[in-house]
């Protein structure tokens, strides 16, 4: 039997590169993309010889399309595709917010998911088969202090997963929306531009989940029976209850 293709987008770091390597060792051929393309090649290195990179900015329509379609013919029907590609900017009252923060997140989190999926559903829809996994958040369940514009880009990611799902009820095309409390990966160092030891804190005194945790409820959901759709699943850490509330040592 060929190998399945799942192409995950954010692949360069933390959830993403956890889920390429899952999915690599499930046996499946793997697109990875991303901007930066030394953190690509390293990963293929390790992975090869049944990896695409893929390196352009999701945030770039045009340059998504023609990333997209410079996939070899052999490579392009996709079986899996992990819409992880995100970011948090910022932890401020949202009338204090940055605005090239905010630019950056929602083209990020909202647009760039739309356009893989505008561009990689159809042909799912063509051959009646396929799996969008997208990667949202508990912060997409309620705002938390200081958060709503990221919350407000996951909620958005919600509303998009339902919306995708209920447009695709009549094919055999699945939708999950895979949503995680507190990860460590290199999340809150980006969301704080860098200053590592605010970025320390958020998960000082917990037992954080990890990208691999993620990774694993991912693959779990693609090698579910395919009668089976996983619709979401809600992944916090121990002593998180939801997005505002989580009991530190
Ligand atoms: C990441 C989870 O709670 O840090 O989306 O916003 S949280």
């Amino acid at each position: 039997m060929e190998k399945q293709i799942a192409l995950i987008t954010g692949a360069t770091s933390g959830i993403g590169e956890a889920c390429a390597r899952r999915f690599a060792r499930a046996g499946y051929f793997i697109i990875i993309t991303g901007r930066n393309s030394a953190r690509l090649q390293f990963l293929a290195a390790e992975l090869g010889p049944d990896v695409l990179t893929l390196q352009f900015d999701i945030r770039d329509a045009e340059a998504c399309r023609s990333a997209l379609d410079s996939i070899p013919a052999h490579l392009r029907d996709i079986d899996v595709l992990v819409n992880n590609a995100g970011l948090a900017l910022g932890l401020e009252p949202e009338y204090e917010g940055d605005l090239t923060d905010w630019t950056t997140m929602i083209d990020t989190n909202i647009k760039g998911l739309l356009y893989a999926t505008r561009m990689i559903v159809p042909g799912m829809v063509e051959r009646n088969s396929g799996h969008v996994i997208n990667i949202g958040s508990v912060a997409g369940d309620a705002a938390y202090a200081n958060g709503a514009v990221y919350c407000a880009t996951k909620s958005a990611v919600k509303a998009l997963t339902d919306g995708l799902r209920i447009d695709l009820a009549a094919t055999d095309v699945r939708v999950t929306l895979i949503k995680p409390g507190l990860v460590e990966t290199n999340f809150s160092n980006i969301r704080f531009h860098g200053d590592t030891e605010r970025a320390d804190k958020v998960y000082r005194g917990i037992d954080p989940l990890t990208a691999d945790d993620i990774a694993d409820t991912v693959l779990y959901a693609a090698s579910a029976p395919k009668h089976v759709q996983i619709a979401e699943m809600l992944i916090l850490a121990n002593h998180q209850a939801n997005g505002s509330i989580i009991v530190r040592d």
